[in-house]
């Protein structure tokens, strides 16, 4: 573009540098920087949002290169009513998306980026989704106004001139285009937080496997290379040619003999699932290990002898900080110790961070996530409930050196695990993939929608109902063919940590002691374990699992693990509504799987007081 100053990284990537033109023409940026990805940026980009009131340096002897960012209040989270799969068809967005037709949201994005990033300067941020040069990665590239989202995705992703050389000359990457959506007027003083949350639109292109994103600025909305690509457009990708790309943890476990199994588990936001990829063996299982490739997103790929294999195309942890403590999750909290970005949660007096479930006692003054001050008791959240850590995985104290490995790590089980208050067993495993599969795309999860509501129970299939980026059922249809070109497919599971009694209290410890399923679950997958056929699918015995250093008898056991018949049938009927919106594309597969489970149930009255006939 003529006259406008592109500095920064180099490449000759023709597409590459053809779409910054383009892209520079339509939004009109003040200057254009190419992110080379070094220290030496980070730093200036991170001193620049400090000078503009973005980032409150963090006290460097509490935590040292690290800042605070605070939002908009208006803009603090996801927001699926925004978000849009743009397919050609609407059939192939499915009913469980937003979907406009893509001539028609082009024409209304064209509009809000027409001049956007005027008095802004314009970041080109190449990144690599997943280890540089794996066959199973890919590359993207973001232009984005904000440089808090340039900052973030150097954590999240591997990114800069590194990226751009495997790029070379010809390569092809995912345009993911963003903009806060304020452009500055001459002399006009810029907002800490800019947005525009009333024309925001997170939209995904399937066919042409691009993502516009206007008007927030807040994390998966703006961090593309997250939900956006490494999910909705990846899963597409994946479809297309084989592989998945799955809303799912990555975590090895081993032996003290030093013999270890890669697991990837599927887990709804606010199941644990952080806690999980990191979690530190309870008493009774000294010489244990797990390790953590990821926490949030798996691609896997069928390799040439059959095995899935999985990376993590992420670098970086989002994670929720408020619940976070050393008692629910000390890996984490040993990874926020530097080199960290927080957002919306609250400052100290002594210049570190706070959030509501760090400490038992919270501290006696705060300045909350508004920016305003905070003492206890004063009947306001002194963190955001959807605050976040933005932390290299590198720091994680379980961090996994495979993590970097371009061909992945061998996966022999998926864990699927929704938040259930009742009627779902602790764990139990499928009978064989097209069984998984079905439980996988029937798994629902409780939340609390409001105080006064109670719990309600939503299905998210896979945990990924906000973020499959085609019709669901095509999506299950594409499951259960992957699971034929294995040689040997992992085995698959359901976990539900959140059982309660009658008085509301949660009957599994969960945290560490979550360890005592999975410890089953590696047993089962290298044909150690024993399990009992059940209707549901097989299921542990009270012995099967190791109790040392936890009290919990028979009994309760059996109360964890039971299931009742009326519930179960209820439960596989009312699979029917969610069936019933797919039509013609539901896989015909899981109609003579729900009328088997159905008529397992009704057939097996002694085995389905399963625990009372085993104990
Ligand atoms: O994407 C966001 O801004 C918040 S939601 C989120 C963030 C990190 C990892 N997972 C999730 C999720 O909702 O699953
Ligand atoms: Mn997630």
């Amino acid at each position: 573009m003529p006259g406008i100053e592109i500095s920064g990284a180099k490449t000759n990537n023709s597409s590459l540098r053809s779409w910054i033109n383009t892209v520079a023409e339509l939004t009109k940026p003040e200057r254009v920087y190419i992110c080379d990805g070094s220290q030496e940026e980070y730093n200036r980009l991170c001193e620049l949002m400090v000078e503009g009131g973005t980032f409150i340096r963090l006290n460097p002897e509490k935590r040292p290169n690290s800042f605070l960012a605070r939002s908009d209040p208006r803009d603090v989270a996801r927001m699926e009513s925004r978000t849009f799969i743009c397919s050609l068809d609407k059939s192939d967005a499915g009913p469980t998306n937003n979907w406009v037709h893509p001539a028609e949201m082009k024409e209304k994005l064209m509009r809000l980026f027409d001049g956007c990033m005027r008095g802004r300067t314009m970041y080109v941020i190449p990144f690599s989704m997943g280890p540089l040069g794996s066959p199973i990665a890919h590359i993207g590239v973001e232009i984005s106004d904000s440089p808090y989202v340039a900052v973030n995705m150097r954590i999240m992703t591997r990114m800069g001139q590194a990226v751009l050389e495997v790029l070379g000359d010809e390569g092809h990457f995912v345009r993911c285009l963003h903009s806060v959506g304020a452009p500055l007027a001459p002399g006009q003083k810029d907002a800490p937080w800019p947005c525009d949350p009333e024309n925001t639109y997170i939209t995904h292109f399937p066919e042409e496997r691009a993502i516009y994103s206007f008007g927030s600025g807040y994390g998966g909305n703006a961090l593309l290379s997250k939900k956006c690509f490494a999910l909705r457009i990846a899963s597409v990708m994946a479809q297309d040619e084989g592989w998945l790309a799955e809303h799912m943890l990555i975590l090895g476990v081993e032996n003290p003999e030093g013999e270890r199994t890669y697991v990837a588990g599927a887990f709804p936001s606010a199941c644990g699932k952080t806690n999980f990829a990191m979690l530190v063996p309870p008493k009774g299982f000294e010489g244990w290990r797990v390790f953590t490739v990821g926490d949030d997103i798996a691609w896997i790929k069928p390799d040439k002898d059959g095995t899935l294999r999985a990376i993590n195309p992420e670098a970086g942890f989002f994670g929720v900080a408020p619940g976070t403590s050393m008692h629910s999750n000390p890996n984490a909290m040993l990874t926020l110790t530097k080199n960290c970005i927080f957002t919306n949660v609250a400052l100290t007096d002594d210049g570190d961070v706070w959030w509501e479930g760090m400490t038992d006692e919270p501290p006696a003054h705060l300045i909350d996530w508004k920016g305003q001050d905070w003492t206890p008791g004063c009947g306001r959240f002194a963190a955001h409930p959807n605050a976040r850590f933005t932390a290299p995985i590198q720091q994680c104290p379980t961090f996994d050196p495979e993590w970097d490995n371009p061909v992945g790590v061998p996966i022999k089980a998926f864990i699927f695990g929704g938040r259930m208050s009742k009627d779902v067993p602790l764990v139990f495993q499928a009978f064989d993939w097209s069984h998984g599969v079905y439980l996988a795309a029937t798994m629902a999860s409780e939340a609390t929608a409001a105080a006064e509501e109670g719990l309600t129970m939503r299905r998210d299939p896979m945990a990924m109902l906000p973020f499959c980026g085609y019709n669901m059922a095509d999506y299950w249809t594409h499951w259960l063919n992957v699971g034929r070109l294995l040689a040997n497919p992992p085995r698959i599971f359901r976990v539900n940590w959140f059982r309660r009694d009658e008085r509301g209290h949660f009957m599994w410890p969960g945290f560490g002691e979550n360890m005592r399923v999975l410890k089953w679950i590696f047993d089962r997958v290298r044909g150690q374990g024993y399990g009992v056929e059940s209707p549901l699918g097989y299921m542990p015995r009270h012995q099967d699992l190791n109790w040392e250093g936890l009290e919990f008898d028979p009994e309760k056991f059996y109360e964890i693990m039971s299931v009742d018949r009326e519930a179960a049938v209820k439960d596989a009927r009312s699979h029917e509504e969610l069936f019933d919106k797919f039509f013609d594309r539901l896989p015909k597969e899981f109609i003579y799987l729900r009328e088997l489970f159905k008529s397992r149930v009704w057939r097996s009255p002694q085995m389905w007081e399963l625990a009372r006939a085993i104990f």
